[in-house]
């Protein structure tokens, strides 16, 4: 099939402004209508936001690469923040053979086991929360949950982990332009960078953790004692501000919709397939980019090379030519093949413990928490890449 030429609509909208932030889905369906491909006149970028051209992008990673980082930002023609990651920011055959590091720390039997201890430490923090009754739902849940669990699992030393969340905000706010949300999340690089690189070191490392075992690889040959430090990092940059987010998110929903928290509370074993449903209704992980390694063509759009481009998960995941309506929230719907990962060889490392933490999560409060109402407005947060709270303050009963 010969495919014609197809002019790219230019477009005014600008993914980063406060209004567009708050409130992306309008924008969304705005950008998917101009079609496969359109052109950020403010940021000189593409933009991909139709599930089916989404799902192209990150299905040919020889085209649309992610070692010129996927920020808006270019490593080709600026220097990136911090040393790239090595599974993010790289492509393969580096990408293939430092995924496979990861990766095998994360086999069924080691995700089994953590599952149990997610669900005795879910009980434990709601029973807290209980007899709380009031509290912000984002630090003292959201984020308190995979600042223990998830820190534990890695194998982080317990002292000063609240720059996680700090050092997740210059991660994702990072992958911005340079606008206020960047520049507040960096001012904090001086405290946290440090903090972070000692907590990766294998010396710091738990012994029993999964951190450690990617120093085995330094052990083997295949890696530095540096990259195995920066590989770690990938576990701390990827695994916490996501997933806080995706349960704020998982909060908000369930209180706005209660007769899906009715469900769930019917069949808590629902817990599982209703995370999958968050991810798609409220993508933590909104948008990312890949940069054209040569003349590209989506739909009959062709992209220069060496151009950014914008790929809009949550977009793909809220596409009417995709889902059946999109913007209800429905946790018993089939989510296969949702975005709320990723896809593709880039397809989250981590997709199943971060499942496992949300799913005992779910399932415990499900069975434990009567009901629960927000005791005040619940504050969106401003954030360049991830879809969240700020404040969120709840009342479990
Ligand atoms: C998926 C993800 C997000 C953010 C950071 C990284 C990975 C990393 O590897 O540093």
């Amino acid at each position: 099939m010969t495919t014609i030429a197809q002019d790219i609509p230019a477009t005014p909208i600008d993914p980063f402004s406060n209004e567009y932030l708050l409130s992306p889905y309008a924008f969304h369906t705005e950008l998917r209508e101009l079609g496969p491909v359109s052109y950020l006149t403010k940021w000189d970028s593409y933009v991909v936001s139709q599930y089916q051209y989404v799902k192209e992008v990150l299905d040919q990673p020889s085209v649309f690469c992610s070692g010129a980082g996927v920020g808006i930002s270019n490593f080709k023609k600026e220097p990136p923040w911090r040393v790239p990651s090595l599974v993010l920011e790289t492509d393969p055959p580096d990408h293939t053979r430092n995924r496979a590091v990861i990766s095998k720390t994360l086999s069924p039997i080691v995700l089994r086991n953590l599952k149990i201890q997610f669900e005795a430490e879910a009980n434990l923090l709601i029973d807290r929360l209980l007899e709380k009754r009031t509290f912000d739902a984002v630090t003292d849940l959201a984020e308190a949950f995979p600042l223990k669990v998830f820190a534990d699992a890695i194998g982080i030393i317990p002292e000063n982990r609240e720059n996680l969340i700090l050092y997740g905000n210059m991660v994702f706010n990072g992958m911005g332009p340079k606008n206020e949300l960047f520049l507040e999340a960096m001012s904090h690089a001086a405290a946290v960078n440090p903090w972070v690189m000692h907590a990766c070191q294998r010396e710091n490392l738990s012994k029993t953790g999964l951190g450690i075992q990617i120093y085995d690889a330094v052990d083997s040959g295949i890696f530095t004692e540096m990259e195995a430090t920066t590989l770690v990092r990938s576990f701390l940059s990827a695994g916490i501000d996501t997933t806080a987010h995706a349960i704020s998110n998982a909060i908000h929903s369930f209180i706005s919709f209660p007769d899906q928290w009715a469900k769930l509370k019917a069949n808590p074993l629902l817990a599982k397939s209703a995370f999958e449903e968050i991810l798609r209704f409220e993508s933590p992980f909104q948008t990312f980019f890949r940069t054209t390694t040569s003349e590209a063509n989506l739909g009959g759009c062709v992209i220069p090379p060496n151009e950014k481009v914008m790929v809009i998960l949550a977009s793909g995941n809220r596409d009417p030519l995709k889902w059946d309506h999109p913007d209800v929230f429905d946790i018993s719907r089939v989510t296969v093949g949702h975005l709320g990962f990723g896809a593709g060889i880039h397809g989250c490392v981590g997709q199943m413990l971060a499942r496992a933490e949300v799913e005992m999560l779910l399932q415990v409060m499900a069975k434990k928490v009567a009901s629960f109402r927000f005791t005040g407005e619940p504050k969106r947060l401003l954030h360049n890449t991830l879809r969240g709270f700020e404040k969120l303050p709840i009342e479990l009963i």
